[in-house]
């Protein structure tokens, strides 16, 4: 189906619902909290209730979004409900919620750019080559005339700056730099943002780093590079998951490293595994035979074994994926 008619679709879903609610991944990133914290402004406009949940709340750098305070942990009963909008999700799973949440619901709608997303909603509106959720989230607003005030502006914003890497990875397309100008002459800052998300650390999350940067290791062949994050580390420094986002950026920054590599300790024996590519090798496909999934430069799987085991099977899957981009004629760097 063409965007154009999903669109449609998305539009006349949320149209016929007047009490809607809104959902996004867990452990949520800056386009999972932009997109769902900007349909709520523009639905809101239009004279809908909406309720956005997230089972982990707003992470740190994002709680002074003008809309912040919105985000609550948990949805009311679903008979409540005439919409659930599931946003940045490949499958409901991602929510972190009971899948009894969205089965009482009439309509479902699906909002994504994550390749593999099944279609699951009743209105689907899946783009992989969509920058962003936000950019979705953008154009449905358009299509339902919702006015987009400064708050939804920033928010849309926030959510393609983040999820572009700051406009450094390969979704940073021409859509990314247009919303961006768009939602600038709207009143957003680019300067102020980047100060609010990134120049705001608690000063444990740099002490993480330094013992996460300890554990810096490269592969045999050193096309890929890891790191590991342990929960004695959390301890020790007084963070958290949502404090590791971003450092996997570190291995893969490394001249020559085509992969990014960190492991981050969910359990005994239970690693939660990013990786990160530099464009050459498609590492969604690394991560979905490890029964994980993501995007081809981004992407994860949940591994059990030892740190040193895990380390050695995905070098050895991303040195075989770099021998055949160059059997395939394409240099690495
Ligand atoms: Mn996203």
């Amino acid at each position: 189906m063409s965007r154009t008619n999903q669109i449609a679709e998305v539009r006349a879903a949320l149209l016929g619902a007047d009490r809607l609610l809104l959902v996004s991944h867990h452990n949520p990133d800056g386009d999972a909290i932009g997109s769902s914290l900007a349909l709520a402004a523009g639905l809101g406009a239009l004279g809908k209730e909406c309720d956005v949940v997230n089972v982990d709340g707003v992470p740190l750098n994002l709680t002074w979004l003008p809309l912040a305070e919105r985000v609550l942990l948990h949805p009311e009963a679903a008979a409540r409900y005439e919409a659930v909008v599931l946003l940045d999700c490949g499958n409901p799973s991602r929510t972190g919620l009971e899948p009894a949440v969205f089965d009482g619901v009439p309509t479902t709608v699906n909002i994504d750019h994550h390749p593999g997303n099944g279609d699951f909603g009743h209105a689907n509106l899946v783009d992989p080559d969509a920058c962003a959720t936000a950019e979705l989230v953008w154009e449905v607003l358009q299509a339902l005339a919702a006015p987009v005030g400064y708050s939804a502006a920033v928010s849309i914003y926030t959510a393609v700056l983040t999820d572009t890497g700051s406009f450094r990875f390969s979704n940073a397309n021409a859509s990314a730099f247009d919303i961006a100008s768009k939602m600038v002459a709207r009143g957003v800052s680019p300067a102020l943002v980047a100060q609010l998300v990134y120049d705001q650390q608690p000063i444990g999350r740099l002490r993480l780093l330094s013992q996460v940067l300890e554990t810096l290791e490269l592969s045999p062949r050193d096309k890929a590079a890891s790191v590991l994050v342990t929960q004695a580390m959390f301890r020790e420094t007084h963070t958290g998951v949502e404090d590791v986002d971003g450092f996997v950026n570190h291995p893969r920054s490394i001249l020559g490293v085509e992969v990014g590599i960190l492991l981050r300790e969910e359990g005994p024996a239970r690693y939660r595994v990013a990786l990160r590519s530099k464009g050459r090798v498609d590492v969604s496909r690394i991560a979905r035979e490890f029964g994980g999934g993501g995007h081809r430069n981004a992407a994860g799987a949940t591994i059990d074994g030892t740190p040193e085991a895990i380390r050695r099977l995905v070098y050895a899957r991303v040195e075989e994926a770099c021998d055949e981009e160059l059997l395939r004629g394409n240099p690495l760097g």
